[in-house]
């Protein structure tokens, strides 16, 4: 059954540079290890491939040394793409990179034009409603114009605040289903998964919650047993990729594409 939220023809990605070393993290855990990187993201590149779907593979950028995790430029949704307001100094140019490539897929690209900020890691898309993270990345005024935005084209908007420390909303959750949300017990303590089925992440496996709902597969870090356990024991096709990594720079499987359909 074909549904928007989980059904994707297309993907893009973008290639780690040299310069991922640099990249932004919130606690120095190490520095990410860059023939490993590229080893874990052409497994992803291959998972997702193996669904039937076409990977859109972007060269590395040297500028920009958190430009792997693509996610954050852009909101891609049927009727077409929203590019993204970063207003962390060192990302805020990585749109103006993925603009051009979206505008080639796209007759529609809107933008997030400011004040406000907001990155794709703050956004989940069910087959109802957006929902959208208040983050150190995303605040009120780049969610009132992405709600403008999406009310265009059809699309209620509804935002959550997330606990502190949590880098993205999308860091605590992802898509299962069109009913179903995996969830860290502390995203969802605040009841804004209450109209959804909530599968959480086992007790101290937070990390693996972030995970991506890619066609028929559920694609999540390794490292994450119980709750990939859980997932299975509820039937979904989980496949794990190693993301020790990405992890160093506070990043996951989400991050690392952007997901959508062309035609029907
Ligand atoms: C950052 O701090 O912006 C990157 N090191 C990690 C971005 C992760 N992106 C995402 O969760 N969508």
């Amino acid at each position: 059954m074909h549904n928007p939220a989980f059904t994707f023809t297309h993907a893009i990605l973008r290639l780690p540079s040299r310069s991922v070393v640099d990249g932004l993290r919130a606690a120095d855990i190490g520095t990410p290890d860059l023939a490993q990187m590229q080893i874990d993201h052409q497994h992803y590149s291959d998972v997702l491939r193996e669904t039937g779907a076409k990977i859109i593979e972007l060269p590395p950028l040297e500028a920009y040394p958190d430009s792997v995790f693509v996610e954050d430029t852009a909101l891609c949704l049927p009727q077409g793409a929203i590019l993204m307001r970063s207003d962390a100094p060192t990302r805020a140019g990585e749109v103006g990179q993925m603009a051009p490539v979206l505008r080639g897929l796209y007759d529609q690209v809107l933008e997030i034009s400011g004040p406000g900020c907001i990155e794709g890691g703050d956004i989940l898309t069910t087959g109802r409603e957006i929902l959208v993270g208040l983050s150190e990345r995303t605040n009120r005024a780049g969610v009132s114009e992405l709600a403008q935005l999406a009310e265009r084209w059809g699309h209620p908007l509804r935002w959550i605040e997330i606990p502190q420390g949590v880098l993205h909303f999308k860091t605590d959750c992802s898509l299962l289903d069109d009913e179903t949300i995996l969830s860290t017990p502390r995203l969802a303590a605040s009841g804004c998964f209450s109209d959804y089925r909530v599968i959480y992440t086992a007790e101290g496996e937070e990390a693996g919650a972030n995970a991506i709902r890619f066609n028929n597969l559920v694609v999540m870090a390794a490292g994450f047993p119980k709750t990939a356990q859980r997932l299975r024991q509820a039937g979904y096709d989980v496949r794990e990729i190693n993301n020790s990594e990405c992890a160093k720079l506070d990043g996951g499987m989400s991050c690392l594409s952007l997901r959508f359909s062309t035609g029907s």
